[in-house]
């Protein structure tokens, strides 16, 4: 039997609302989900590409992972795929941060071109294996539909697999992949996807799911699969589904205000984001205190960031209706009121003088 750890998408580097302390998250997830992989003494650790966010990564993130991987030799084979974020395509300089970590032997990966395969004995198997890091759609396609496996246990790692699983040749016993950052498993064509080791891009990733993915293959043509949530080492509060359709703005206030009152963070410095959906009229947008929300949030929760996602749309003007349409003194001073025209007041007292009332 061989055991697979399959993890994707660290994305060392980036950092959520250009915040520093994400980028020290990236690289504890990442570690926290080798961590995880390890406890289950694979054979083969695989990361499906995007380790960094960007081709250049900085010192930080590299010596990061050099440490991390020199850690792992002699326990475990690694594997790392080029991603789409880690391949310097179309730039001016040539080679992706991982060839580096190649020509030192803590990983395989597919050196100067996108396709590579290699044999390995686990367990008295050899066991074949066909990486595929990040290219173009027909060369995908290419290498993909051209592979013919020899071994009786040969596996496919890709960074992206755009290929429906009914599709998909039946020479391989496992397909893994990542690029989406949400955790995603077909059990029945044996195809999995891990989803980032943390959240890179909360609004994409906001209702799936992180996990590691551990597979057993043997020759009895069944796989075993193990599962194993993966959770940011950030603690994220997520406030969905707030609709604040034809609400006036004393409702949007106090709606908000509520739902951040209600929160109650485990851990220190949560990310929080407030996702604000709806159909309210330009008035309401206006009179939004978005700044009086973050502070009372911010004093509550002490987050490392609060956010309110401005999700709505505004339908324009709301209607005026006017009482007396033909009596212009009262429709001036019914439209001032709906509109909570500031100088609704004023023009009150002044009125007289142009109407005649009075002299
Ligand atoms: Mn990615």
């Amino acid at each position: 039997m061989v055991r697979i750890a399959h993890i994707s998408d660290s994305h060392l580097g980036s950092s959520l609302f250009q915040l520093t302390e994400r980028k020290e998250d990236a690289r504890k997830c990442l570690k926290k989900a080798v961590e995880m992989a390890m406890q289950h003494s694979p054979d083969i650790l695989v990361h499906t590409g995007d380790l960094f966010h960007s081709p250049l990564p900085q010192n930080d993130d590299m010596i990061f992972v050099i440490e991390l991987f020199k850690n792992l030799k002699d326990k475990v084979r690694v594997i790392v795929l080029d991603g789409n974020h880690d391949i310097p395509y179309g730039y001016r300089y040539n080679f992706s941060p991982l060839r580096g970590l190649e020509t030192m032997d803590l990983i395989v990966s597919t050196g100067k071109g996108p396709y590579a395969t290699f044999r390995e004995v686990y367990d008295g198997k050899t066991v074949e294996m066909h990486l595929l890091s990040w290219t173009s759609k027909p060369q995908f396609e290419y290498f993909l539909n051209s592979a013919r496996p020899k071994e009786d246990i040969a596996l496919f790692f890709a960074h992206d697999i755009p290929v429906v699983s009914e599709n998909l040749p039946i020479n391989f016993q496992y397909y893994g992949c990542g690029h989406k950052h949400n955790f995603w498993l077909d059990e029945e064509y044996d195809i999995g996807r891990p989803g980032s080791t943390g959240v890179v891009n909360w609004s994409r990733e906001m209702g799936g799911k992180k996990k590691l993915i551990v597979v057993d293959i043997d020759n009895s043509g069944k796989n075993e699969y193990t599962l194993q949530t993966l959770n940011d080492v950030r603690e994220f509060k997520f406030i969905t589904g707030l609709d604040i359709t034809g609400m006036g703005m004393e409702e949007v206030n106090q709606t908000l205000r509520n739902s951040l009152g209600k929160l109650a963070p485990k851990k220190t410095k949560p990310i929080i984001i407030v996702e604000v959906n709806g159909l309210i009229d330009t008035q309401t947008e206006r009179g939004i205190q978005r700044k009086e929300l973050i502070e009372y949030g911010e004093k509550k929760l002490d987050p490392l960031f609060l956010h309110i996602e401005p999700n709505w749309s505004s339908i324009g003007p709301r209607p005026v209706t006017l009482s007396k349409p033909l009596d212009v003194e009262a429709s001036v001073l019914e439209y001032m009121k709906q509109t909570n025209d500031a100088y609704a007041e004023q023009v009150k007292e002044l009125m007289p003088r142009f109407f005649g009332g009075e002299e």
